[in-house]
């Protein structure tokens, strides 16, 4: 197997606005990612992955954009940009970014041309139907709620928005449309970035305006027919550059990403970010990932991508709250059994800023500390009805991706050591046992582990292309896999869940000599019946 550079690579997400503030306005910006640089070299990542940095009113943080081409200023400029891109390049770290084009920002000046009149010539650039103030071209419901159409008093027609009002979708069927996305591209890979993650890409194309919603009410905009022509417009273009691309296409099942990844079929995108493995456990009052539901998951994206196409694998990012608290009991050792989990598997793994320190859930007591605007509609609603504050806060904060983008605890100092001014968002209270400074210093803290476990990944041919298989199909909680190439076999024992557990292994597997190559816990040899206590998580090889 020929391997492509991104297929040995682990990649960092990092989050701008949360990461690291370099001149104390409380916003994180460009200087403050090339200051932690060698952090993440010592860490041992090859590229990193960062959120959106244009220009944007930011009514949904970045995601919806005015200027693809500019920077936003609270980040930076262009200058401080370029700068990054060959600090970054200088120490072997490749930079991707964020391809927003499903929408763009109201602000955006296509979008201001397009609402002004029915002849605009950019009024096809979006997607008008007629409507009354009352009455909207159909029913479908918006990702972020409410319907997906807005009324425009102006021109009495309404516009389309799979996300908020201020994020109007562009019309993918307009060639010009594409013509001007693909020039914008160009742009950004003729200033030689390495690759881009694409924001939302499933939701390109939509179903006629008459499409009944049945089960799934968002059919109409999830991975809809045509869309293989937007699809295979870009792969051409992305192919002329030879870069690194990851889609986010929530809708494209793990059958179809075979040739959605597959060069030698569709080959739209390298790999993909599936969304299907978020299983949630039925509501305890606090969020719970179901183990057996995340499993059963994973191992079908691995299984059904075994031969042909390619994996993502991540388990934490801005959408979601942190996997310490929603899959681990936010212990370092939690978090290392998370870590080997997932970086076992076979695919590019990602790892989102804060989660190598095992940071966790931010316990939120007032809406002043959310900064999601859906939430705080929705907490505004339930108010008015009644609902008590507290109540309705708790509700609401579960499963809010605020948790995730709270500041990086970079010290134990005020603000984690983001910023020396006001942060943006709520910094977590306990920077004294998470911090990153406190996690280098300790040979065994989570950073160090996931230090080890990239090292592992970058010398160990199995963990980038043996085959997968799973173990123990139906225990609850442990996550067993082998992990099986021509020269090596890894084998991967993981508690994932605060009781011990004795497991049967197959003879085929415990007969082999293995060895310890990794662990959270003190090493023990492989025997048929073997204790994992709690989120005990072990590595082992073929001897
Ligand atoms: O998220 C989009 C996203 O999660 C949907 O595409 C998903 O398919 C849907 O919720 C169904 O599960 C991305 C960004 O990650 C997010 O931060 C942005 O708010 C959003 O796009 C809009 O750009
Ligand atoms: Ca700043």
């Amino acid at each position: 197997m020929t391997t492509k550079w991104w297929q040995n690579a682990v990649g960092y997400q990092i989050y701008p606005r949360s990461f690291n503030d370099s001149n104390g306005d409380g916003i994180g910006d460009i200087s403050g990612i090339i200051e932690k640089l060698p952090y993440l070299k010592s860490l041992g990542i090859d590229f990193i992955w960062i959120n959106p940095i244009y220009q944007s009113p930011n009514v949904d943080n970045g995601y919806d954009i005015s200027d693809y081409q500019a920077i936003q200023p609270e980040f930076g400029t262009l200058a401080d940009f370029k700068t990054l891109l060959q600090a970054a390049h200088a120490i072997g770290i490749k930079v991707i970014l964020d391809l927003v084009v499903n929408h763009t920002s109201d602000q955006h000046p296509w979008f201001i041309e397009s609402q002004k009149s029915k002849d605009n010539p950019y009024r096809d650039y979006y997607l008008w139907a007629d409507a009354t103030p009352d009455k909207m071209p159909n029913n479908w419901q918006s990702f972020f709620g409410g319907s997906t159409w807005t009324y425009d008093a102006q021109t009495k027609q309404a516009y389309f928005h799979v996300f908020a009002k201020e994020q109007p979708d562009l019309n993918w069927r307009n060639p010009a449309v594409r013509q001007a996305i693909y020039q914008m591209i160009r742009w950004w890979l003729d200033l030689g970035i390495d690759g881009f993650r694409l924001d939302a890409i499933s939701h390109i194309q939509k179903a006629p305006w008459d499409f009944k919603i049945r089960d799934n009410p968002w059919a109409p905009f999830m991975n809809v027919a045509g869309i293989e022509v937007y699809m295979a417009e870009l792969r051409d273009l992305f192919n002329e550059y030879q870069i690194m691309t990851v889609g986010e296409a929530s809708g494209v099942t793990s059958k179809k990403a075979v040739s959605w990844t597959d060069p030698a079929q569709a080959g739209y995108l390298n790999m993909i970010f599936e969304l299907e493995h978020n299983v949630r456990q039925a509501d305890t009052g606090q969020p719970r990932l179901d183990v057996l539901g995340l499993k059963k998951v994973l191992a079908r994206w691995q299984t059904d991508l075994g031969q042909h196409g390619w994996n993502a694998l991540y388990v934490e990012n801005h959408d979601n709250p942190r996997i310490n608290s929603i899959l681990g009991d936010e212990t370092a050792k939690s978090a290392k059994a998370i870590a080997l989990m997932y970086l076992g598997l076979k695919g590019t793994p990602f790892i989102y800023q804060g989660q190598e320190l095992g940071m966790t859930n931010f316990p939120f007591t007032s809406i002043e500390q959310v900064d999601a605007e859906e939430l705080r509609r929705q907490y505004t609603a339930l108010v008015s009805q009644q609902v008590a504050p507290s109540v309705a806060l708790a509700q609401l904060t579960r499963w809010s991706r605020d948790h995730s983008r709270t500041p990086m605890q970079w010290t134990a100092a005020a603000n984690g050591g983001f910023t020396t001014g006001q942060p943006w968002l709520v910094v977590n209270q306990n920077i004294q046992t998470i911090n990153a400074t406190a996690a280098v210093q300790n040979p065994q803290s989570p950073w160090h582990f996931y230090q080890q476990l990239i090292a592992i990944r970058h010398q160990e041919g199995a963990l980038i292309d043996g085959d997968f298989e799973l173990l123990l199909k139906n225990d609850p909680t442990v996550f067993a896999y082998v992990r099986r190439a021509q020269q090596q076999t890894c084998l991967v024992l993981v508690n994932l869940s605060s009781q011990a557990k004795t497991i049967t292994l197959p003879r085929r597997v415990w007969q082999q000599d293995w060895q310890c190559r990794l662990s959270n816990t003190t090493s023990q040899t492989i025997t048929q019946r073997f204790r994992l206590a709690a989120y005990d998580a072990y590595l082992f090889e073929q001897k």
